[in-house]
């Protein structure tokens, strides 16, 4: 799972993936030419609890790669339009973290002169639309020739009527993922990605003096950005750049001072999780207590898949406990003298926080 975090120039991009690098890496970020790319773990308290139960010898969170994309023109006039490497690169992406800039900065000044968040979160979304526009563009250029070929022409017909009604959504200035795709349309969706139709997260990067405002600033950005696959959250990059370099013991302390409970970029991450339609299951012991990452509405056959190929193909039953249950009940052998530990078939849709446990072949 790929998140890209996109913005215009001077936005806090780097600022934010040089501090999930910081804080959250996995394996060494890699720093490519045209992206940074990380693989940042997922912070989840359930799993730290776990941990501190089982005291294992490892720990393993569940990860998510992040990829900061460079690409964005700059220049007075074409500051906000996207090279078409960078969108080539976005397309791959499973979801997006749009950061817009509400911080104020003397030194790198806003290129537009002023902050204004929705204007640039329009800006970007307008980019991205007319940008699957011009794609849409160039697949009726493509499909008009194969109507010309009887070969072709079934195909092509039944493409152009999913591609007019795309393109429908798109003139009147709404992205894609407002649309409820049909059953025909996901193999298009797959293979070409269409920037808007991808899950968003719009992240306000916003002023330290702002934190105690940030709820009402979000709300009120959500009452002109509305959509079920879009999420609007808070984010302070200078704060979390700050507190990433501090020692563990003096994070509470720091956080404080700004009046916060819990690290926003915490929270990003879980929603960006759950954005992307994830959720996590456990498996516990004094190994190893690890999350792992699942779609929602897997079955526990699948599950046990994501684990090791055998523990899918000789599944015979999952205990399964849920996370609440088993911290009502301490041990997983109390759990099973409450009745708490359930054997579940391969059907058992896997809920998130689930602790499981594979019976195999
Ligand atoms: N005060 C303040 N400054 C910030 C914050 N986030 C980033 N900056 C500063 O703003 C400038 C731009 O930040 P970057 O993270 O480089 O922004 P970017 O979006 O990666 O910029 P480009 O890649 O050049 O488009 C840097 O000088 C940062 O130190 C913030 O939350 N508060
Ligand atoms: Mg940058």
């Amino acid at each position: 799972m790929q998140i890209g975090i996109v913005g215009l120039p001077f936005s806090g991009k780097t600022t934010l993936f040089r501090t999930l690098a910081n804080i959250h890496l996995e394996t060494s970020a890699l720093h490519k030419k045209d992206a940074n790319i990380a693989t940042v773990k997922v912070p989840d308290a359930r799993l730290d609890k776990l941990t501190e139960m089982f005291n294992p010898k490892k720990k393993v969170n569940a990860t998510i790669e992040i990829v900061d994309v460079i690409g964005i023109q700059k220049g007075s006039s074409a500051s906000t339009a996207f090279s078409s490497h960078f969108l080539t690169k976005v397309r791959t992406n499973d979801a997006i973290i749009h950061i817009v800039r509400g911080f104020d900065n003397e030194e790198t000044p806003h290129p537009e002169g002023s902050n204004d968040l929705l204007r640039d979160i329009r800006t970007l979304e307008e980019e991205f639309i007319l940008a699957d526009l011009a794609f849409l563009e160039g697949r009726f250029d493509k499909l008009e020739s194969d109507m010309k070929k009887p070969k072709s022409r079934e195909e092509a017909e039944a493409e152009i009527e999913v591609m007019k009604r795309w393109n429908e959504i798109l003139q009147s200035e709404t992205p894609l993922r407002e649309l409820e795709f049909h059953n025909d349309e996901q193999k298009f969706l797959k293979n070409y990605q269409p920037l808007t139709a991808k899950p968003l997260l719009i992240a306000l990067n916003l002023n330290e003096s702002d934190v105690s405002a940030s709820k009402e600033i979000c709300a009120k950005i959500s009452q002109s950005i509305k959509g079920t696959k879009v999420r609007i959250e808070p984010l302070f990059a200078k704060i979390e750049m700050e507190l990433s370099g501090l020692p563990d013991e003096d994070k509470e302390m720091f956080m404080s001072e700004y009046g916060l409970t819990e690290s926003p970029l915490n929270r990003l991450l879980r929603h960006a999780y759950d954005l992307l339609g994830l959720q996590s299951f456990f498996t516990v012991g004094e190994d190893e207590c690890r999350a792992w990452t699942v779609k929602k509405g897997m079955n526990a056959q699948q599950a046990a898949g994501t684990i090791h190929t055998d523990f899918f193909n000789k599944f015979i039953r999952a205990e399964v406990v849920g996370y609440k249950e088993f911290l009502a009940a301490g041990t997983l052998v109390k759990c099973k003298e409450k009745g708490f530990l359930k054997l579940e078939g391969k059907e058992y849709i896997v809920k998130d926080g689930d602790i499981l446990n594979i019976r195999h072949g």
